[in-house]
């Protein structure tokens, strides 16, 4: 089975560990963000991709759920001696090495996604891992901050500022104009079945259909489409989706996010089941809907999350 799946870092990564699980023997095409790519003391750092590269390649912080795994700071403290920032932003010793390799092959004229693919022959993730675009595309976001409307970096706002202002918008800067990165139509197109993983319905799968041609692609792919919801309980599960979603006019439902999609796109919407009292209304829209358990606690739940969903794409097949 040829499975595509968008995702972001830790919620998106998290999943995938339980499809690989639940389908050992799948095809699995992941379209990963790189809206939350930053350059930092001129590396190019991509979190998302490397989020799923290393938790899938066995490397990751599990407790954090980014980051390297027994990972030290001499470098950035080396940094920081000189008065070199961001001190906010925690590149470990084990991390940066990724950033050198990404960006010194990008120098040399290697597009990310085949940079991507390099990294990935270390860690041997299980899966295709092909970044959304090789264009730039930074996620900002506009903010009041001391009386002033400006826009910061997504990492600005996530990390440095906690989401503890007001998102006023978030824009895909670039996105517009970048293209999908080689493979990424034809996966959809050859696809048996499309998922969107409980990750950021905002920053992470909605920068990934903002790049145009994918969204049209998933839409015509005549396959189905099936999402997992991220907001429990009228909550996101983990971080602060609900900043990003208020910025985009969208309740921090599991009934609105599936809204948002629309049933243009998404044919199937796995609820949790204290949401059951949601199913009703989502099915009004036209998208299939189940209430199920969908805590990520372990590998195991998390594959009983895939084989729902995949039942679910055989009901609206
Ligand atoms: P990020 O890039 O690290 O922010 O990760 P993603 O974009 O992949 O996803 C983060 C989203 O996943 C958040 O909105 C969380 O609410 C959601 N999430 C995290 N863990 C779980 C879980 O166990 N179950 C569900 N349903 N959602 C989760
Ligand atoms: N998240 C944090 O909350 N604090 C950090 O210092 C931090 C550093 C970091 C370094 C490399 C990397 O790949 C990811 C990192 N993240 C950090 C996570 C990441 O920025 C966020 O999870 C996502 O981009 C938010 O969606
Ligand atoms: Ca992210």
């Amino acid at each position: 089975m040829r499975i595509v799946v968008l995702a972001g870092g830790i919620g998106g990564a998290r999943f995938l560990r339980g499809l690989k699980r639940a389908v050992p023997d799948a095809d699995i095409t992941v379209i990963g963000n790189t809206g939350d790519d930053i350059h930092l003391f001129g590396l190019k750092v991509c979190p998302d991709l490397d989020t799923v590269m290393y938790t899938l390649g066995g490397g990751i912080n599990e407790e954090q759920g980014w980051g390297r795994s027994d990972e030290t700071f001499h470098l950035k403290e080396e940094l920081a001696a000189y008065g070199v920032g961001p001190e906010w932003f925690g590149l470990g010793d084990r991390d940066f090495a990724t950033h050198i390799v990404r960006t010194q092959m990008l120098g040399a004229g290697y597009p990310l996604s085949a940079v991507t693919e390099a990294l990935c022959d270390r860690w041997k993730p299980g899966v295709r891992l092909i970044p959304m675009t090789d264009d730039r595309v930074e996620t900002h976001v506009a903010v009041e901050l001391d009386g002033e409307r400006k826009a910061v970096h997504f990492q600005e706002y996530w990390v440095k500022l906690r989401a503890s202002v007001p998102a006023e918008a978030v824009v895909p800067v670039g996105a517009e104009q970048a293209k999908p990165a080689p493979g990424v139509l034809e996966a959809i197109a050859e696809a048996d079945v499309i998922l969107f993983p409980p990750s950021n319905p905002v920053v992470s799968i909605g920068t990934i259909l903002a790049v145009p041609g994918i969204r049209e692609a998933i839409a015509e792919a005549g396959v189905p489409v099936i999402g997992l919801s991220p907001i429990v309980g009228d909550a996101p599960v983990r971080g602060m989706a609900d900043k990003v979603l208020a910025a985009v006019g969208v309740e921090s439902t599991a009934a609105a996010v599936a809204e948002h999609y629309g049933s243009g796109l998404l044919d199937g919407w796995l609820v949790d089941t204290v949401d059951a009292g949601a199913v009703e209304r989502i099915e009004a829209d036209g998208i299939r809907c189940r209430a199920v358990p969908l805590m990520m606690t372990d590998v195991e739940a998390t594959a009983r999350m895939v084989r729902e969903a995949l039942a679910l794409a055989e009901e609206v097949r």
